[in-house]
């Protein structure tokens, strides 16, 4: 049986490669263009004809092949990629099971809308219909992957004629960059895909297809200068929105002295030792930042390139989605989510923050300066030991030296550990709720956002996802962090479950030395589950996971792995080989099981007692 589709032609295209320009060709040649260096995907036969131009691609030292293990790692990798990069991040995948397997991925990035190209394989356009192998042209026939993509992409098309190919990959490259931002698919036919390019070039200078636009609303920016400068008190809202602008934001909150209180998705932009920063709001947040939120004599929230889901908006707090409220936004679609604020300031939020510097420039502001902005260094410098502004809900756990090791003190020890330029990732489960009350990263706002100022993309130094929430994004996301960001380390934390999900894309990393650490949450269960079904009252059922060595597990794929029991254990392991040694390393930390996450709010709003 000729599983792999192929025919003679496609033979014939391996060995006469040279003088070969088919629409594959044409399409890396418009992703070199953006700067595109990876595609992330599994091969199979219908898209042979991409794979085909990719290894042209690679003999020429262009762009190159990843293989994942799970389409949906591959999606993740994009996801990772794009975020620490601002380079679109590319997938593909073959038809059938190789598209269907791709859908969470594409949801999770259409969730978190990130910009990424879904290219899949259709069996050839005079098969449909026949019953071929694979076939995924019509539900009539067989499985319709173009409408499984349907609504969860910016734009979703078949190519069934090369001459279409040009003008359907631009539109659907525009729609990725277009706010809301997110994927978009093209399905191809595995004849039209190795069809010879009707140019032989690119036609099109899709170069600044990503430039994001300065445009800011001058009138309501006018308004919020006022505002700013009314002597009322403010507190900052800081979301993931804010990546290109953060360090105007935290000038601008340094020179008025206002306090700064992130979303759990913002926290990787400031450091917790930032004199103005009190925490996180939201999901597995501070008290602090709640208190500085809700006290009375607060006139005014700002919040600056927030999503304001649930998790943002700690559960649609009425304080903060209230007249209170000052939506500032790139985006005018969270508007949607902010009907009841006083004012919404459209536009790029880096020129709205210079344009309020200038502002406070003008009108003297900067002398009456409450706290010079470069305190935050002076304050490490001096004392050695950093100050935070926000408490812990539990500090004995955070400083617990017992075996096994607290969640809440390998949290601690982590930041601790590893560099300044190291990334955190925390997955769905447990590792977000320890991380982003416990975890704190010594410098979160990055020399590469100035690098990446045009980009508009997310660099802080950690992140994890709130939106789609699918487990194992962690692990995928990290291995894309590490393909972005090759000379910095990367920390996977990661559950024992999502581990089990999708753990097969460390031997990504493996494959291509890269220095991530992955930090397993070891409690045997599906923790977050159950600590919930806890909190809730709710059946403690279906949570149970067999005791796993996954350092075992991780030394027969060839990582190489260390099973931590205590805070010892960690202390003694030799960090500047696990970040210098170019390959990954596993950390299969056994925690203490019992500790209770700090995930009140999820509990109470999944409660039947509400
Ligand atoms: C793909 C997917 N399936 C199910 C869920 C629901 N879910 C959220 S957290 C969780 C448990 C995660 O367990 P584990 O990875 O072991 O992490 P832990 O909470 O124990 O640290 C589950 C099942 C999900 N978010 N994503």
């Amino acid at each position: 049986m000729d599983l792999f589709n192929r025919d003679s032609a496609a033979e014939h295209i391996v060995s006469d490669s040279e003088n070969i320009y088919e629409i594959g060709d044409l399409l890396l040649d418009y992703l070199k263009q953006l700067k595109v260096k990876y595609v992330f995907g599994i091969p199979g036969g219908a898209i042979e004809p991409l794979y085909n131009a990719i290894a042209r691609s690679e003999k020429a030292g262009g762009i190159q092949s990843i293989v994942a293990r799970h389409e949906t790692g591959a999606g993740f990798m994009a996801d990772g990629y794009y975020t620490n990069s601002g380079v679109l991040g590319v997938c593909c995948a073959t038809t059938g099971p190789g598209t269907t397997n791709l859908i969470t991925g594409c949801a999770s990035l259409y969730a978190n809308q990130i910009p990424a190209l879904f290219i899949t394989a259709q069996t050839a356009l005079n098969t449909f219909g026949k019953g071929a192998f694979q076939e995924s042209s019509s539900s009539e026939t067989g499985v319709d992957t173009l409408s499984l993509f349907n609504d969860i992409t910016n734009f979703n098309s078949m190519i069934t004629h090369v001459d279409q190919f040009e003008q359907v990959l631009t539109s659907a490259l525009r729609k990725a960059f277009i706010s809301p931002k997110g994927p978009v698919h093209l399905s191809i036919p595995m004849d039209v895909f190795r069809s010879p390019a009707p140019v032989g070039k690119p036609s099109f200078d899709l170069s600044m297809i990503n430039k994001p636009s300065t445009l800011i609303d001058q009138g309501s920016v006018d308004k919020l200068c006022d505002i700013l400068t009314s002597g009322y008190k403010i507190v900052f809202v800081v979301g993931d929105g804010c990546a290109s602008s953060i360090n105007e934001i935290l000038e601008v909150a340094t020179l008025l002295n206002i306090q700064v209180v992130t979303t759990p998705h913002g926290k990787g932009l400031i450091s917790p030792y930032h004199p103005q920063n009190r925490g996180v709001i939201g999901f597995a947040g501070h008290e602090t930042a709640y208190k500085v939120t809700h006290e009375e004599s607060v006139r005014y929230i700002v919040a600056i390139g927030a999503r304001f889901g649930e998790w943002d908006s700690n559960g649609w707090d009425n304080t903060l989605l209230s007249e209170k409220l000052i939506h500032v936004s790139s985006d005018s679609g969270f508007f949607n989510r902010t009907p009841m604020a006083r004012l919404h300031v459209l536009g790029n939020i880096s020129s709205i923050f210079n344009r309020i510097l200038d502002y406070l420039g003008e009108n003297s502001f900067t002398e009456l300066s409450a706290i010079n902005p470069r305190i935050e260094a002076q304050m490490v410098g001096q004392s050695g030991r950093p100050t935070r502004f926000y408490k812990l809900v539990d500090n004995l756990a955070y400083n617990d030296d017992s075996v096994p090791i607290k969640p809440q003190r390998l949290m601690k020890i982590l930041p601790r550990l590893f560099p300044y330029n190291t990334h955190y990732l925390a997955d769905v489960g447990n590792a977000m709720a320890w991380s982003i009350h416990y975890l704190h990263p010594y410098k979160s706002s990055r020399v590469r956002n100035v690098r990446l100022s045009q980009q508009n993309v997310w660099s802080g130094v950690f992140r994890t996802c709130l939106e789609f929430s699918s487990m194992g994004w962690a692990i995928g996301a990290s291995v894309g962090t590490a393909f972005a960001c090759p000379d910095d380390p990367v920390v996977c934390i990661t559950g024992d479950g999502a581990m089990l999900m999708s753990g097969q894309e460390i031997t990504v990393a493996l494959q291509h030395n890269l220095p991530v650490i992955f930090v397993i949450l070891n409690d045997s269960s599906l923790g977050m589950v159950k600590h919930g079904q806890q909190l809730t009252g709710a059946e403690q059922t279906s949570t149970d996971l067999p005791q796993i060595s996954f350092s075992r597990m991780a030394r027969a794929m060839g990582v190489d792995a260390f099973t931590i029991r205590s805070p010892q254990d960690l202390l003694e392991l030799d960090i500047d080989e696990i970040i210098h040694k170019k390959s990954p390393t596993l950390l299969d930390v056994l925690i203490d099981k019992n500790e209770i996450p700090p995930i009140g709010l999820r509990a109470r709003s999944i409660s039947l007692k509400k």
